[in-house]
């Protein structure tokens, strides 16, 4: 019998839905930064084995929107869990339930697909706390299952898997064997660059920043010409994203260099520039030019 479905991964910001999905994958398709509101977008994968094919849609964290891409980012990831077989729900070690996962369990609460809580970090808690958190949680809904992992380190993760493919229904093979994600490959590309920008940034600058690609060339050697804009919202910020001497941006480029040829198999040759364009996080026509818009 061959089992297939859509299995949904959301929680809150941060707590490592996108570093579970890139393990479940083997590859890494969705990018992860130790900054809350990292995810912007739904990203499907496909995960396709002997007898199972698995849709794994990871979100954006759910958090209270201060601004229309945050909207945009909620609602993507509240939409996620209408028509899935399986919501997974990642939490944190943190033992009491705070507000925003009280507003995520009132989602759960409304659906009907079977929820499997997913306490992940375990390696960086201790038992009694994960036991405790665990005891906590269950209070609130019933879940299917409960799991604790780590992500990071792989651990019960296998675990994880073997109860998501038991909880998918008799279905068809929705996508061919070598299809592992529907996301262009610009977008990975875009994406590739503002993890680089995350990580080489720190405090509020990182939010407020989009990126990109303008041009994406193959030559006749296979090399890759890749120009992108890194758009940040104030002035100040894009002194703090340029860097003394330029070094911020170099770091940004290099780093995304390393990582692009990896993703496409090629060298790669990349321009960064940065723009500014204030309050974009607001401007409805400039999130639709970024791809941030509904049923994307
Ligand atoms: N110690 C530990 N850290 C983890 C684990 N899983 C993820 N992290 C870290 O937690 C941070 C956030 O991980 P992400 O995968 O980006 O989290 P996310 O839930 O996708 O976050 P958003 O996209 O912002 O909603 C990163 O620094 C990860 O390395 C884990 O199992 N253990
Ligand atoms: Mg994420």
């Amino acid at each position: 019998m061959f089992k297939s479905g859509f299995v949904t991964i959301v929680g809150r910001p941060n707590v490592g839905k996108s570093t579970l999905l890139n393990l479940l994958m083997g590859e890494k398709l969705s990018i992860v930064s130790n900054k809350p509101q990292t995810t912007r977008n739904n990203i499907q994968t496909i995960l396709t084995g002997e007898d199972y094919q698995i849709v794994f849609v990871d979100t954006p964290g759910i958090h209270k929107p201060k601004h229309k891409l945050g909207e945009y980012m909620v609602n993507s990831a509240k939409d996620s869990i209408k028509d899935v077989d399986l919501v997974l729900f990642l939490i944190n070690p943190d033992v009491e339930i705070g507000r925003g996962d009280k507003f995520i369990l009132e989602q759960l609460k409304e659906q009907k697909a079977p929820v499997i809580l997913v306490l992940n970090k375990v390696d960086e808690s201790n038992h009694e706390r994960v036991a405790q958190t665990l005891a906590n949680y269950s209070k609130e809904m019933e879940f299917k299952e409960i799991i604790p992992i780590s992500a990071l380190k792989g651990k019960n993760t296998d675990k994880l898997l073997e109860l998501m493919i038991e909880s998918m229904p008799e279905g068809p093979k929705y996508y061919p064997d070598d299809m592992i994600t529907d996301v262009q490959e610009r977008f990975v590309v875009s994406e590739i660059v503002r993890e680089k920008a995350l990580r080489n940034l720190s405090q509020e600058v990182p939010h407020g920043i989009a990126v990109e690609v303008i041009q994406m060339k193959q030559d006749d050697k296979g090399k890759y010409n890749i120009e992108v804009n890194i758009i940040c919202e104030k002035d100040s910020h894009k002194g703090i994203i340029i860097g003394k001497n330029g070094q911020t941006l170099k770091r940004i480029g290099e780093t995304a260099r390393y990582e692009l040829e990896k993703f496409l198999h090629a060298k790669v040759n990349i321009k960064t520039w940065v723009k500014v364009r204030k309050e974009w996080r607001d401007n409805p026509l400039f999130l639709k030019e970024l791809g941030y818009k509904k049923n994307k």
